[in-house]
């Protein structure tokens, strides 16, 4: 563990989410799931309604806060993470962004150099404000064992989005202007990493004490350009927080990064790897040994939606090869909508239950 081992320490004390930061391991482990609020919940689906629209959602801070506090009032996980969205941070650089329903994000997409002048990074503080007051707010309401997560997608991911104008299956529009133009695609993900930093630090400092960095589309890029656009930039992330913040633990999620994940350790400093439903159990019990860093995961999402003997045998599967591990139980990838949620309670249960 680095230097900032004594601080952590003091805040795990009060939050068995954070013990694990400091080289412990709990049996039963701490558990949070990716996605714990969202459409899946009869009172998610409300207050949504209420807001009207999901943008609004997360730029209000009474009603984000409420989202983010349902899950806990159900389930009482050990951590809650800020409700918002990957695609805040767009938004706030001033590129147009909708959410359609059936249809997922649409943005108006940035694929030259030149079209980078659309974007104000100067302008983000009206609307980081609302979500950093969501965190502060969130602060106040959770119980105190609680940890709060915060979060921002990757540069990578993110410049996906911004790119391709929408969610694609191959990030083809990104990977093209990388490779055409590795400068001009470079200046965007500067621009990511430094608006990334100023709204992980916001969050940190208005009471976030974990933060979360989602690359959902690391699987997409081959090695060369994986180390360029996945591990530098998160990189420098990670370095510029753990400046500022030192005792504050990062996950990275480098979705579909795969064997890459280690190297992906080792050089962004990150203080603990999420891994994807494709990674093998034993694998996340034996690859990161030695490496100091936390595990998460990783169960299939799908598996929560089916329950019974297939979920609960592989629940046991996980927690057995992860005993005596700094872990912490989590999906491979997001709840999805169509999840029971008395499967999230009986899940909870079965972690709750050790080994
Ligand atoms: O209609 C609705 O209510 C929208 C569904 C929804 C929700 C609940 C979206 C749209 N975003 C969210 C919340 C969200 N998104 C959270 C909240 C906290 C929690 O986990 O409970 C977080 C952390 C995210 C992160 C996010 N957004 C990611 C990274 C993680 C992942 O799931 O891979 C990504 C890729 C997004 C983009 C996004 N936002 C929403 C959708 C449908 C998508 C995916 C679009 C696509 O690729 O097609």
């Amino acid at each position: 563990m680095p230097s900032s081992t004594n601080t952590m320490s003091i805040k795990a004390t009060k939050r068995r989410f954070l013990a694990p930061f400091t080289g412990q391991s709990l049996n039963p482990p701490p558990v949070w799931l990716m996605r714990q609020a969202g459409r899946y919940l009869p009172e998610y689906r409300a207050t949504r309604s209420e807001a009207g629209g999901f943008l609004k959602l997360c730029y209000t801070p009474r009603l984000a806060t409420e989202v983010t506090l349902q899950p806990i009032r159900r389930y009482g996980f050990d951590a809650a993470i800020l409700f918002s969205d990957i695609l805040v941070v767009p938004d706030a650089l001033g590129q147009t962004l909708g959410f359609y329903e059936g249809e997922g994000p649409k943005l108006d997409p940035i694929r030259h150099v030149a079209e980078l002048a659309r974007l104000s990074p100067e302008g983000t503080g009206e609307k980081f404000g609302k979500v950093f007051e969501t965190v502060a707010r969130l602060r106040q309401d959770l119980p105190d064992e609680t940890a709060l997560i915060g979060f921002c997608g990757a540069p990578w991911t993110v410049a996906t989005y911004m790119v391709q104008g929408e969610g694609s299956s191959d990030q083809a529009e990104a990977r093209l202007w990388a490779y055409r133009d590795p400068e001009g695609f470079g200046t965007l993900i500067d621009i990511l990493v430094e608006t990334s930093i100023e709204y992980l630090d916001g969050q940190v400092k208005a009471g976030a004490d974990c933060l979360q960095i989602f690359d959902t589309w690391a699987g997409s890029l081959p090695d060369t350009e994986f180390d360029n656009w996945v591990v530098e930039p998160t990189k420098r992330i990670v370095e510029a927080l753990k400046e500022k913040h030192p005792a504050v633990p990062i996950i990275g999620f480098p979705k579909g990064a795969g064997a890459s994940s280690l190297w992906y350790v080792s050089e962004t400093g990150v203080n603990g790897i999420g891994c994807d439903t494709a990674m093998p159990p034993y694998m996340m019990g034996e690859a990161f040994d030695g490496e100091n860093v936390v595990v998460q995961g990783n169960l299939d999402p799908l598996l929560l939606v089916t329950g019974g003997q297939a979920m609960e045998d592989r629940v046991a599967q996980i927690l057995e090869l992860m005993t005596g591990k700094p872990f912490i139980f989590n999906l491979g990838h997001g709840i999805v909508p169509q999840t029971p949620p008395e499967n999230v309670a009986r899940l909870v249960e079965l972690v709750r239950q050790g080994t």
